[in-house]
């Protein structure tokens, strides 16, 4: 197991490299170029660049998230042939530097979604992402876009400007694509591009829907066990494999996360992992807690176990922290409590290590 951090790029993460190396036990990044738009190819001596940027810190990039998917091809229209072509040749490009595993998303226009991104947690005065599906009823996607464009700040992952530029006329496409569509094109997609990972040595990881249903309308198809398993049943690879999110699933309480772990890994198809813990506060509403089991629902020694069991040696990462400590960050991406995080499960993992060997 290699545990890393999720690192935005020089001037735009207020995170120095520096501080990320000095968190125990961590190997190195999750890295993105997030100049590039979704279909846009990585150019190659950028990345070289990138990479030994990242090195020269003493930390590893062996893993890029997100290289995003364009919408036509979620779409399935016509021009998805060209972005399946460019992202093949990102995907060589990322490979010839050491890149191992590329996390992406299936998810129609809008990545992962909260209501409010800094919510006050009462018991402790810090605060976290929240999510309150009767507020949302009550907004317009246009008004989602914006609240999160100015309570951020930052430049957030699947928030990028260009891919929300043109939200009406891209919502309007989606009314004629069923779930079932968007399943035929995510197979087109996986057609495309898993023959050049297993050519060049990458894994594909999907990353689950963010909360785990469906949001205004937009078909989603990677929320459930079921769904993940169709997924990697598309193409039968460990080139196809998952990014487990056990936040993402978890905002889910009939999400098995534990069982999905087991599942998933047993059948070699988990590159990585993002662990973090959700709070339940009613149906469809949560909020985003510290890593430690008791301050939220999901059990994190038996998620830790699950992994440890079935033999993970894949890439872990804390997820979405909480903002403490005065901290001024990018939203759930702050240094302190994500350090936290790793922290803990650098504990919970050294306990099952040597606990499995007495
Ligand atoms: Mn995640």
């Amino acid at each position: 197991m290699k545990m890393t951090f999720r690192w935005y790029g020089e001037g735009n993460d207020p995170i120095p490299l520096k501080y990320i190396k000095q968190i125990p036990n961590c190997s190195g990044i999750m890295g993105v170029l997030d100049q590039y738009a979704a279909g846009e190819v990585w150019p190659e001596d950028v990345i070289a660049d990138y990479v030994k940027h990242v090195n020269a810190a003493d930390l590893e990039v062996e893993v890029i998230e997100s290289v995003n998917v364009h919408e036509d091809i979620k779409l399935g229209l016509p021009s998805r042939d060209r972005y399946i072509d460019n992202y093949r040749q990102t995907v060589r490009n990322l490979a010839k530097h050491g890149i191992k595993v590329i996390i992406y998303n299936f998810m129609p226009v809008f990545d992962w979604l909260r209501t409010d991104l800094a919510r006050e947690i009462p018991e402790d005065g810090s605060n976290s992402l929240y999510y309150d599906e009767q507020e949302l009823l009550g907004m317009t996607p246009q008004m989602i876009v914006e609240r999160t464009a100015e309570t951020s700040g930052f430049t957030l992952p699947g928030w990028e400007p260009e891919r929300l530029a043109d939200l009406d006329r891209v919502m309007k496409l989606y009314e004629d694509v069923s779930q079932a569509q968007l399943l035929d094109n995510f197979k087109y997609f996986l057609e495309g591009v898993i023959p050049t990972c297993e050519e060049v040595g990458v894994r594909l990881a999907v990353h689950p829907d963010d909360p785990a249903w469906p949001i205004f309308g937009l078909p989603r198809i990677v929320h459930t066990k079921e769904q993940l398993q169709t997924i990697v049943d598309l193409v039968d690879s460990p080139a196809n494999s998952l990014c487990v999110c056990t936040g993402s699933l978890g905002s889910n309480p009939a999400n098995d996360i534990v069982d999905i772990l087991r599942t998933f890994n047993g059948q070699g198809r988990l590159a990585c992992a993002h662990v973090r813990n959700v709070k339940y506060l009613g149906e469809r509403r949560f909020r985003e807690a510290s890593h430690f089991s008791d301050d939220g629902d999901l059990d994190m020694y038996e998620i830790m176990r699950a992994l440890y069991e079935t033999g993970f040696d894949g890439y872990i990462r804390p997820d979405h922290g909480r903002m403490i400590w005065d901290e001024k960050g990018r939203a759930g991406y702050g240094l302190y409590d994500r350090a936290l995080g790793i922290a803990y499960l650098n504990g919970l993992w050294e306990a099952l290590t040597k606990g499995g060997k007495r």
